[in-house]
C-alpha cells in the first residue's frame, strides 16, 4: 500500500510523523526523529526566549494516555533556526512549531522562519498550560487578528494547531475564519486542556503545575480528535490539508483518522511511551490493514467514512 501523502504541497514519504511535544526539544532528540521512520521532523513549540517550563512533576503516564502541563519548555526560536540545516540532512521535511505569547511574538518568529529552509510552519494556537494565558483557538477574535498578521509574511506554507472543539457552532465559526486567510493546513487536536487526575491514596493531584490541571493526551482523546478532523473536513475546502493527532498508537487508529479525512497523522503519547520505533510499527500495521481491505493508496479511503 502506498502511504505517501502531501501537506501544503510538501511531499511526505509516509502518513505518520511525530507530533510537537514529546522528545523533540533539542538537537539530540530531533536527530533520533530524523533517523526514525517519522515522515517529517516536527519540533517542540518555541517561544522568543528559551524557557525551563513549569515545575515538576509535570508529566504522568496514565493507563490509557497521559496528563501533562509542561509549560512550553524550549530552547528559544533562534536555536531551532540554527538547527534547520542539520535537520534537513535527514532528507525529509522539517516542520517548526511556534507558540508566541502575543501577535507580535508570532510575527517575529514566523518572519524569521519564512527566511529559513524549513518546509512548513505550524503555529500553535492551543497551548493550555501557561498560567494567565488563554488558548488563542478558543478566542475567535484573537484567532482572526493573529491569522491576518502571520499569513502575510511570506510564501512558506502556514498551518494552525487547533484546540479540541465540542460544539458544532465552534467548528463552523473556526472554519469560516480559516476560509478568509491563506492557511494551508490545520492540525487537530492539541491535548484536552485543564483536566484533573486525582490520586485517592495521597489525596493530591498527580502533577504540580496549576493545582494539578493539565492537558489530557493519548487513547482517552481519540474520539474527540476523530470528531474534530471529520467536522473540519466537512466544513473546509479540499485545498486545505488536515493533520490528525490524538490517541494514535496503532495502524487501526491511523486508519480511523484517514476515514475521518486526515491527510497525515501525528503521534505524541505513544512516541513518548514507546520511543522512535513506533513510527515504523504503526506504518506497517496501517499498510497491512489497508492491504487486507484491498486498498492501494491513502486516497482510496481518505474521508470516506460510510454512513450507518
Ligand atoms: O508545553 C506544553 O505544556 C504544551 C503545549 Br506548548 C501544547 O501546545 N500542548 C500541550 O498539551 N502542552
Amino acid at each position: 500500500v502506498d502511504l505517501s501523502t502531501q501537506i501544503a504541497g510538501v511531499a511526505l514519504d509516509s502518513y505518520i510523523m511525530n507530533a510537537s511535544g514529546p522528545k523533540c526539544t533539542n538537537l539530540e532528540e530531533l536527530t533520533v526523529i530524523g533517523e526514525s521512520n517519522s515522515a517529517a521532523i516536527m519540533t517542540k513549540s518555541c517561544t522568543i526566549a528559551p524557557r525551563e517550563g513549569n515545575p515538576l512533576p509535570r508529566y504522568q503516564d496514565l493507563p490509557l494516555g497521559s496528563i501533562q502541563s509542561m509549560g512550553l519548555p524550549n530552547l528559544g526560536y533562534k536555536a531551532y533556526l540554527e538547527m534547520i540545516p542539520a535537520l534537513k540532512q535527514h532528507g525529509k521535511p522539517v516542520v517548526v512549531s511556534i507558540s508566541g505569547f502575543s501577535v507580535e511574538d508570532n510575527i517575529e518568529m514566523v518572519s524569521a522562519f519564512q527566511q529559513s529552509d524549513v518546509d512548513l510552519i505550524e503555529v500553535n494556537f492551543s497551548c493550555p498550560n501557561i498560567v494567565g494565558k488563554a488558548q488563542v483557538a478558543y478566542d475567535f477574535e484573537q484567532t482572526e487578528k493573529s491569522l491576518a498578521a502571520i499569513t502575510a509574511l511570506g510564501d512558506k506554507p502556514i498551518g494552525i494547531k487547533l484546540a479540541p472543539y465540542f460544539d458544532m457552532s465552534h467548528f463552523i465559526a473556526m472554519a469560516n475564519i480559516l476560509k478568509r486567510y491563506p492557511v494551508k493546513f490545520i492540525t487537530c487536536i492539541n491535548s484536552i486542556g485543564n483536566t484533573l487526575v486525582i490520586d485517592p491514596i495521597t489525596e493530591q493531584p498527580i502533577i504540580k503545575p496549576k493545582g494539578g490541571f493539565g492537558g489530557l493526551c493519548g487513547e482517552y482523546i481519540k474520539p474527540i480528535g476523530l470528531a474534530n478532523v471529520r467536522a473540519f473536513r466537512q466544513l473546509l475546502d479540499d485545498d486545505i490539508q488536515i493533520i490528525g493527532v490524538g490517541g494514535i498508537s496503532n495502524g487501526v487508529d491511523a486508519f480511523e483518522y484517514l476515514l475521518a479525512g486526515a491527510d497525515a497523522v501525528q503521534v505524541a503519547t505513544c512516541f513518548e511511551k514507546q520511543g522512535p520505533n513506533c513510527f515504523q510499527r504503526i506504518e506497517a500495521e496501517l499498510a497491512l490493514f489497508m492491504a487486507n481491505k484491498g486498498y492501494d493508496c491513502l486516497a482510496d479511503a481518505k474521508g470516506r467514512l460510510k454512513p450507518l
